[in-house]
């Protein structure tokens, strides 16, 4: 058995810090981006956010490649000005509890975000040691709802995709695990997340047993 977990919103909280950058560059190109507009942005990738944010904006089409590629670098420097403050106090309830308890039972344990800076992240978290593999935007090329990402995870570990459960928080992330094969749990809106084999409110919920009982079903 082995698990595979999403960051932002299963490990870590850092859409907060997602949208302030995103919504200071909104600012700065002339319209307001509210956090309803950031909910949009949930496990998208840097590019594709940038395209959600400028269709908020009415501004679809009217930039150069080379102007959204510095949109998103200028972004992308006040994201990690945020993030390079964070603290091992913004884990999610939970997850360094659960994660731990997977180690010691020999489960295999990997990530798979989208985010070009989770290694960043996993270091001021100080999580990194408690991953087998790190497959991250850097690593893969296709964005979820594609498996690609957990895939690589699952090959990292040496597993199979059916060996696999995805903890998941956005809708694109559960569809990524299920097309790829593996089993799936949803951290959050059952509604929302109505693909996964069950959802919890958090990692504290979380138990070996439960995951157990998953597999031998
Ligand atoms: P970066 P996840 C995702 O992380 C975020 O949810 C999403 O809002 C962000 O745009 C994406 O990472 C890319 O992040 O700009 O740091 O490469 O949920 O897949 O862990
Ligand atoms: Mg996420």
């Amino acid at each position: 058995m082995n698990c595979l977990f999403d960051l932002d919103g299963v490990l870590v909280d850092t859409a907060k810090y997602h949208y302030i950058a995103w919504r200071n560059l909104a600012q700065r190109l002339g319209f307001e981006f509210t956090e309803q507009d950031n909910e949009r942005l949930k496990g998208v990738s840097r590019m594709a956010s940038l395209e959600i944010l400028l269709e908020v904006g009415g501004l679809t089409g009217k930039y150069s490649d080379s102007e959204k590629e510095a949109m998103a670098a200028e972004k992308n420097a006040e994201y990690v000005r945020l993030i390079t403050q964070m603290t091992p106090d913004e884990i999610l309830p939970g997850a360094r509890e659960f994660l731990t308890a997977l180690r010691a039972e020999g489960i295999g344990v990997a990530l798979g975000s989208a985010s070009k800076n989770a290694q960043t992240i996993l270091d001021r978290l100080e999580l990194t040691s408690l991953f087998d593999a790190i497959i991250d935007g850097t690593k893969v090329s296709k964005a979820k709802p594609d498996p690609e990402v957990f895939l690589k995870g699952a090959e990292a570990l040496g597993a199979q995709p059916s060996e696999c459960c995805v903890f998941e928080d956005a809708a694109a992330g559960i569809e990524a695990a299920r097309r790829g094969g593996m089993h799936c749990i949803g951290i959050g809106n059952p509604q929302v997340l109505s693909q996964a084999d069950f959802c919890v409110n958090a990692l504290a919920d979380m138990t070996v047993e439960r995951l157990r009982e998953l597999f031998n079903k």
